[in-house]
């Protein structure tokens, strides 16, 4: 791939791109000037990307990697404070987590123009915790959504969430799943604009501070702005009417239902009235309303809870009462959809029997993922259980807590070490619960090095503050592996040209108050398994940091 031509340099042609690439294309078509991520599946390629473009090109935007989605958040907020165009990019747990600052961002508005990329997972394909719809966060935040389905979407409703964000004066978010942040397709390109943004923080105590009870004012002046950009929706083509609204049923949809449905009506030839739902919020509910107003039946094809559905059935109590209305009563609300289920709706809502012979219905495979063959993990779950033979307990009497990164693997054949798994940081979060509830019961808990930075830190304080005495092992192998070997503050390698501070581990634990602390490299195994069977008897709060990097670091 030629990167410089492909990202920096044509200004017009086609070329065939990643979702996740065509959202990288469309920030820097808008003249991008600070891009901050955290990884995480389907949307890492976005911070993968961006940081080899800075890294091998002259570019004009500031790129980082944050130790996690709200810090990540929090830099773009200050950025766009001092008038900056900005791009912050993760997956949709990483919304969770930036959502404290997310909200409050809302209610005081972009001064540099902000997008929001956040990448769902319905099917769980690469994401354990839950099977989360970034939609729910329209109405908490209150933040305007777009929904691309395709590349050529994607690039486009960026820049157009920057024109909005510009207009509007407020942050956009950009939601795909991985079927649209995965899919390749064509894009056709255009012209880089050069942002001329000169960054200066200028205080304006009215926009920037949220003190009540200016904060109140801020909330009626946010819905008061929503109202302003669902008018804009409402004559927005991103939301268009196929197949004109003549027919008697009809689909509305978004994302990549939207193109399930149409390449179903292709197979099956036939012309059925749809409404593609760009804006999801603020919804266009007239225009939604004119779209229903004459039909008998609706069928709406959306992923995961039943949104567009709920809506439609609102819009449809005013203007067509005696709509049916089928949604999640024929589709599944969990899991992502696909193509033959879509057929099988609309086949279901004509009363027709279509033969299915060209929709391929995929096998579903099970397989259990595995750690690499010589990753240094075998070594630290194999002594685990050495230890914990040589203590003379068997494995159910010691609690393990597992984490979010290749270490949770740990929870699969053969190792079967792991008793609870939620989310970034909280498996010392959740071990000092479980400690205080019964300081006598055995528990090792798992942490990795990146979640360490990301989210464990407050909660390693909390467990030696209010003391109590799990045993915590750092699974430190120098790099974000899962996600693809990211660079954190355990190494000196940033996302950009520039070396960063390296950050120590231990000094971070040893500084946070934990006594009991030992840095071993697990290949140095029986020194291994001794200081895990000591730790685990000692009943004190003990952290051992096994340091072995991940094989696959490139060199
Ligand atoms: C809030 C949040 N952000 C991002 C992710 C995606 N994610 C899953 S595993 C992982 C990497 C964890 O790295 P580390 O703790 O170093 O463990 P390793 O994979 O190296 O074992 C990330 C970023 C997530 N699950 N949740």
């Amino acid at each position: 791939m030629n990167w410089e031509n492909i990202f920096l340099k044509k200004q017009s042609g086609k070329e065939i791109l990643l979702g996740n690439n065509a959202i990288i294309r469309g920030a820097l078509e808008s003249g991008v000037q600070f891009v901050s991520a955290y990884p995480g599946t389907p949307s890492s390629e976005i911070g993968d990307n961006f940081s080899y473009l800075s890294k091998h090109f002259k570019t004009d935007f500031y790129f980082e990697y944050s130790i996690n989605e709200k810090v990540a958040m929090e830099a773009a907020i200050g950025a766009s404070f001092s008038n900056l165009k900005c791009l912050v990019a993760m997956k949709h747990f990483g919304l969770n987590v930036a959502s404290d600052a997310l909200l409050p961002f809302v209610y005081t508005g972009v001064k540099g123009p902000t997008v929001i990329s956040v990448s769902d997972d319905p099917s769980c394909h690469s994401s354990g915790q839950s099977e989360q719809n970034t939609r729910a966060f329209a109405e908490l935040a209150h933040i305007p959504i777009l929904e691309p389905s395709d590349s050529q979407e994607c690039k486009d409703f960026v820049k157009l969430g920057f024109e909005i964000s510009e207009k509007f004066k407020i942050p956009v978010l950009i939601r795909t799943t991985t079927r649209v942040a995965h899919q390749s397709g064509i894009v056709k390109l255009d012209k880089f604009k050069k942002s001329k943004n000169k960054a200066k923080f200028v205080k304006n105590y009215n926009q920037f501070v949220t003190m009540p009870p200016r904060v109140l004012a801020m909330h009626d002046e946010l819905l008061e702005k929503i109202q302003r950009i669902k008018e804009y929706a409402e004559k927005s083509e991103i939301n268009t009417i196929e197949n004109s609204a003549k027919g008697k049923i009809g689909i509305i949809t978004s994302s990549v239902s939207y193109l399930y449905v149409m390449e179903v009506l292709d197979k099956l030839n036939l012309k059925l009235p749809v409404f593609k739902i760009g804006i999801f919020y603020p919804l266009a509910s007239d225009k939604l309303k004119q779209f229903i107003k004459n039909l008998d039946k609706v069928l709406i094809v959306e992923e995961l809870e039943p949104y567009l559905e709920r809506e439609t059935t609102i819009a449809a109590k005013d203007i067509n009462p005696k709509l049916k209305i089928y949604g999640k009563e024929i589709l599944p609300e969990t899991r992502e959809l696909r193509p033959e289920q879509v057929t099988a709706a609309i086949a279901w809502l004509l009363k027709k029997q279509y033969k299915l012979k060209n929709i391929e219905v995929p096998k579903t495979l099970k397989r259990f993922p595995s750690l690499c063959a010589g990753c240094p993990y075998w070594l630290v779950f194999n002594g685990i259980k050495e230890a914990v033979k040589q203590s003379n307990l068997k494995q159910e009497d010691v609690v393990f807590g597992g984490g979010i990164g290749c270490y949770m693997l740990a929870s699969f054949v053969p190792h079967n070490l792991q008793d609870y798994l939620f989310c970034m940081g909280s498996s010392i979060g959740i071990a000092h619960g479980i400690k205080k509830a019964n300081p006598k019961q055995k528990l090792i808990s798992l942490v990795g090095d990146s979640s360490f930075f990301h989210a464990s830190m407050p909660a390693l304080a909390n467990a030696v503050h209010n003391q109590s005495n799990p045993l915590i092992i750092i699974m430190n192998n120098s790099i974000t592996a899962m996600t693809g070997q990211q660079p954190y503050p355990g190494i000196t390698e940033t996302g950009r040209k520039e070396k960063g501070k390296l950050i120590k581990i231990e000094e971070v634990v040893k500084a946070l108050g934990v006594e009991n602390l030992r840095v071993i490299d697990p290949n140095n195994y029986k020194e291994f398994v001794k200081t895990v069977k000591d730790y685990l008897n000692k009943n004190e709060l003990a952290v051992i940091i096994a340091r072995s990097p991940c094989l696959r670091i490139k060199k």
